[in-house]
């Protein structure tokens, strides 16, 4: 039966048949859980990160590039690869990290006692605490900060999981699911260009995690980098998340962040593992051998 057909009846119970012929089916299950032993690497820095350059990813390592550029010397990390679709997220090593397998998890080694960290949102907010940065002090425009930043952990899955799965992912096109989340990403998209309409970013005029939570997502969006959506969902329209997008895409923080645990596209953008602010400048998949996969 194709999977766009309309003779489909709901059966009484859900259960697993076959896999649905959509990308990344192989590593979807219906239970939690680690599939196999094996711990995770650590290194010498008092953050390990286990990421992968994904919107969720770069997030982080966006972060912490910007959290050392502005001369916070106790953020140096070690990143690590999780190569998500090999199902290295099910190790038990990285569940005991997130268990909720999925990429970016942080192991914070800087106090007595080690404190694991999962989901992007607690992430950024344990970090930019941690340090007093990128989250503003006074009260209205550190409240406004956690409104986007909550807004995005909110409204990024209809994005992805809603629009993006349906447009890219899905074995075959249907009509009535990808209706349902253009509309809603068209939407979303409007809800932010009207916001950066009247301020320069997120949370006011200054730069937080709240522009750094939703850039990876929507100023991708609008920079044509995700879905290769850009035209289908006519994004020049929205010419102050543009603008937004734009700006933060030329900070250097950001274009190293966005090179960290990056497996695909062209090599010198590569840095599979990050251990040292020298890596971006030696360290590269272009200076290997190994062949460096996918595009983008
Ligand atoms: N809400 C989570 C979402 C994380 C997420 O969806 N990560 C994806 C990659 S972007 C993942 O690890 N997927 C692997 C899987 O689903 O098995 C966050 O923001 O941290």
């Amino acid at each position: 039966m194709s999977v766009n057909d309309n003779t489909y009846t709901l059966p009484h119970v859900w259960t697993q048949d076959e896999p649905s012929g959509g990308q990344f089916a192989n590593i979807n299950r219906p239970v939690a859980g680690a599939t196999y032993n094996q711990e995770l690497p650590t290194g010498k820095h008092p953050f390990q990160l286990y990421s992968l350059a994904t919107p969720n990813g770069v997030k982080v390592t966006i972060l912490f590039e910007e959290l050392l550029a502005l001369g916070h010397t106790g953020a140096e990390y070690d990143a690590w690869p999780i190569r998500i679709g090999d199902g290295e997220q099910f190790s038990s090593g990285f569940v005991a990290v997130n268990p909720n397998s999925k990429i970016p998890a942080l192991m914070d080694y800087t106090g007595e006692t080690p404190v694991r960290v999962f989901e992007s949102g607690s992430i950024l907010l344990h970090l930019a605490e941690k340090f007093g940065a990128f989250l503003p002090s006074d009260v209205p425009t550190r409240t406004e900060t956690r409104n986007w930043l909550f807004w995005q952990m909110g409204s990024a899955p209809y994005l992805g999981g809603g629009f993006g799965h349906f447009y890219a992912y899905a074995p075959e096109p249907m009509k009535y699911p990808i209706d349902r989340y253009a509309m809603e990403a068209k939407r979303q998209l409007d809800v932010l260009d009207r916001r950066l309409a009247e301020h320069r970013y997120l949370a006011g005029s200054e730069y937080t995690i709240a522009d750094i939570a939703n850039w990876p997502w929507y100023g991708a969006l609008a920079l044509g980098r995700l879905y290769d959506a850009a035209e289908f969902l006519q994004v020049q329209e929205y010419t102050h998340l543009l603008r937004w997008a734009q700006e933060i895409d030329a900070r250097p923080a950001v274009q190293r962040g966005r090179m960290v645990n990056r497996l695909w596209g062209k090599p010198h953008r590569q840095l599979h593992e990050r251990h040292d602010a020298s890596d971006f400048a030696y360290r590269t998949a272009d200076k290997f051998e190994e062949t460096a996969t996918g595009s983008g």
